[in-house]
């Protein structure tokens, strides 16, 4: 057949597209391996198929239909590869799995995923998060997160490509309530630090965040019928330092940051013991008429609301019905711990009484152990913080547990007898020893059927800003968070160190100022 000049340049241009389509398909996918990434919390399965997927400024992200919540998600992701490929991804919305890039949908159709499980599928062209909820999504991208070389964190750049292993991930919670608490009263802490602080619950898949907003110490939410509280109680902390509150609006912008992250928040009123601050700040609310001083010291069960007076209880229901309004989340937490105080029959008449507030705020009351001795209602919750007799106690009430056992999640308890802060009343926590225990089995006649969640408190006495709240923290909450996500029967600390060890670098790169604990081999992690 003889070619014309304008066929031949036809074969030379068609010729020329399959080979630069060539070149461009056919570069060599970097081989990695998927089960070699140190993921905290471990994950509930994850197969690898030897190869990766590429990050390159072109990947887009892509969600599935039009909810709101999804793109927020998908956005999110964006923010976060930003810094690694030098521009955030574009967002878009599609109908179906596009062809390569990053697809999120809540087409899952898995129900044991519950709320918050996802399945994450990884192939050389195609990233599928798929949940069955976004808080499902928001939870796998934190595990794309720590697929990526811990440069993601700093957005420093790579020598090497920016690479996923490929494979699948299938995960999901043992618990469905994965908590800290944040001590904001013994020690004011801004709103800039909560808000950091809720990003790092994020990062290890936590879901709650649990404020404990007075104590004898400080008062530290605005009630706009009580302006005296935030006024007076909230001018000081321990060490008489200038304390601080938040006002409504702030407290409102903490519970949409959180939310956005599916983070829920639980403000804590502690009462009727721990209300010194209240105490100075109406006088009304003592037995006696006469208003308290305010209190900068450190001691515990020398305060207690005037459990028999009227004006009590319109106080509280003023204070609760504020703060439900501030609440989309089910629980007011109520204290009612160390009320030494109080006699025996005036709290539990109190706490009764409180139940019946909380509960005409359409909300759920939780409270520490000792709130076992009131007529719990069956769906109250009670938070084990020291006593395995209340925690039965509660349990035989119908009520679920909280495990805060103080031996093992208190991160204010000192690592060691030289740590520089902290406490030991309670232990002294090593990281191996906050890790080794299982919230199922610690307590006789307290099973996993009875248990709602685990929650790991910092109580602020001796903590004063954000650099003691993150060396208190870390390393051992990322063993928390496993401890309430992962399954039990991956769980050991031999194993466990050494993925810990390897997210020294990764929790460097998030500028976490982390115990280095000689108990765990750090090191760079090997790709
Ligand atoms: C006990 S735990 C307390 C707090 C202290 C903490 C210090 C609990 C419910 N009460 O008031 O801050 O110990 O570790």
């Amino acid at each position: 057949m003889k070619l014309t000049n304008t066929s031949l340049a036809a074969v030379f241009f068609l010729a020329a597209l399959s080979f630069a389509h060539f070149s461009c398909t056919s570069k060599q996918p970097i081989p990695a391996d998927l089960s070699k990434v140190n993921f905290i919390p471990k994950p509930v399965s994850v197969t690898a198929t030897g190869s990766s997927f590429e990050l390159t400024a072109q990947t887009g992200i892509y969600v599935q239909g039009e909810t709101e919540e999804v793109k927020k998600v998908g956005q999110y992701l964006a923010e976060k590869l930003k810094p690694a490929i030098g521009a955030a991804p574009e967002v878009k919305t599609a109908a179906e799995a596009p062809k390569s890039g990053i697809y999120l949908t809540l087409a899952a159709n898995d129900p044991e995923l519950g709320d918050e499980g996802y399945n994450l599928t990884v192939t050389e062209d195609l990233v599928t998060l798929a949940a069955n909820q976004p808080a499902g999504l928001f939870r796998g991208v934190q595990t794309i997160r720590q697929m990526l070389p811990a440069e993601l964190e700093s957005g420093e750049k790579l020598d090497s490509a920016w690479i996923l292993a490929s494979g699948t991930i299938r995960d999901f919670p043992s618990y469905g309530f994965r908590g800290s608490m944040l001590d904001v009263s013994r020690h004011f802490f801004s709103v800039e630090d909560v808000k950091r602080y809720i990003d790092l619950l994020a990062s290890y898949k936590l879901n709650v965040l649990h404020l404990h907003l007075s104590d004898d110490q400080g008062w530290r939410i605005e009630i706009k019928s009580w302006p005296e509280l935030t006024k007076i109680g909230g001018s000081t902390e321990v060490g008489g330092g200038e304390g601080g509150f938040y006002t409504q609006e702030q407290y409102a912008d903490i519970v949409k940051y959180a939310q956005d992250r599916f983070i829920t928040i639980i403000p804590e009123i502690d009462m009727p013991g721990h209300t010194n601050a209240a105490l100075a700040s109406y006088a009304e609310l003592n037995c006696d008429g006469k208003a308290r001083e305010l209190y900068t010291g450190t001691e515990v069960g020398f305060s207690t609301l005037c459990t028999d007076k009227e004006i009590t209880y319109k106080f509280i229901d003023d204070v609760v019905k504020e703060l439900a309004a501030l609440t989309p989340g089910p629980y007011i937490h109520v204290g009612g711990d160390e009320s030494h105080a109080t006699k025996k029959d005036d709290y539990i008449f109190f706490i009764n009484k409180v139940q019946d507030i909380v509960r005409s705020h359409g909300k759920t009351m939780l409270g520490w152990d000792e709130t076992a001795q009131a007529n719990l209602d069956a769906n109250s919750v009670v938070q084990l913080w020291a006593s395995p007799d209340f925690a039965r106690m509660a349990v035989s009430k119908g009520a679920k547990i909280v495990m805060s056992p103080a031996t093992k999640v208190y991160l204010d308890m000192q690592y060691d007898s030289t740590t520089r802060l902290g406490l030991h009343w309670a232990a002294y926590i090593e990281v191996d020893s906050g890790y080794i225990w299982d919230p199922a089995t610690l307590i006789p006649g307290i099973s996993k059927e009875n248990i709602l969640g685990i929650e790991a408190p910092l109580w602020s006495e001796t903590i004063t800003n954000m650099d003691d709240i993150e060396y208190m923290v870390f390393p051992r909450l990322p063993g928390i968070a496993e401890i309430a996500w992962s399954p039990k029967d991956g769980r050991n600390w031999e194993e466990y160190k050494v993925r810990l060890g390897k997210h020294g670098q990764r929790m460097d790169k998030m500028e976490i100022g982390y115990y280095r604990s000689p108990l765990v081999p750090w090191g760079e992690e090997l790709r």
